[in-house]
């Protein structure tokens, strides 16, 4: 009996560390940036990696691509790690709590979609957003093919940042939306609706309005 414990304990720690290292294999993303910031772009743009992953990824050498029409090299990492868990943001010269400080020229994807995406040192694409209204210059995804899921038109002084926070499914619709507020060098969190939305969207406000009827019949 013991010997079966033992057995069905072993082959249950096997399967657990089988599931949790699919799971949680380290990763990088392009967690929210700031494509179209108020007034000057110059200057003022942003972009927040994240590490998703249990273990710390050193990115020395890997590089951040972007483009209006195809990708180019706009950053390139060196002495870099994140931590498991860790968020690193590189900003242009005027973004205060940058960790690393370049020169980024995001699109503003106004008329048709950009692209921004992240590389690793031997040139593997380790995650990719397409964003805007088309994908008019054929930009090619996270799933080896032309895009065809697209993160929306960035707003004026806002960011696109994924939601849930560093969730990547690699359909750029899907992971990304206009966040309410940057949440810069920190997680993407859902602004809570004010309280009259949500009692209305819950019906609770009807239920109250039952209760209050029942009581003054
Ligand atoms: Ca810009
Ligand atoms: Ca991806
Ligand atoms: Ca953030």
């Amino acid at each position: 009996m013991k010997q079966v414990c033992m057995t069905l304990l072993t082959t249950a720690s096997i399967v657990i560390t089988l599931l949790t290292s699919s799971i949680v294999s380290a990763a990088i993303v392009i967690n929210e940036f700031l494509p179209d910031p108020s007034g000057t772009d110059s200057g003022n743009e942003w972009i927040e990696l994240y590490n998703n992953g249990t273990s710390t990824v050193n990115i020395d050498s890997w590089a951040i691509d972007a483009g209006t029409s195809s990708f180019s090299t706009i950053f390139t990492f060196s002495s870099t790690s994140l931590l498991s868990g860790d968020y690193l943001v590189i900003g242009e010269s005027n973004v205060s709590g940058a960790d690393l400080t370049a020169t980024l020229g995001l699109g503003n994807a106004t008329a048709t979609g950009d692209g921004l995406r992240l590389i690793d040192n031997a040139a593997v694409v380790i995650d990719t957003v397409i964003y805007g209204p088309n994908n008019n210059d054929n930009f090619i995804d996270d799933t080896a093919g032309i895009a065809s899921s697209l993160a929306p038109s960035p707003t004026t002084g806002l960011t696109l940042g994924r939601l849930p926070n560093g969730v990547d499914t690699d359909a750029s619709a899907i992971d990304f939306s206009v966040l309410a507020s940057p949440s810069l060098g920190v997680s993407n969190s859902v602004v809570p609706l004010p309280p009259t939305v949500w009692l209305f969207g819950s019906g609770l406000l009807g239920l109250i309005g039952i209760a209050r009827r029942k009581k003054a019949a």
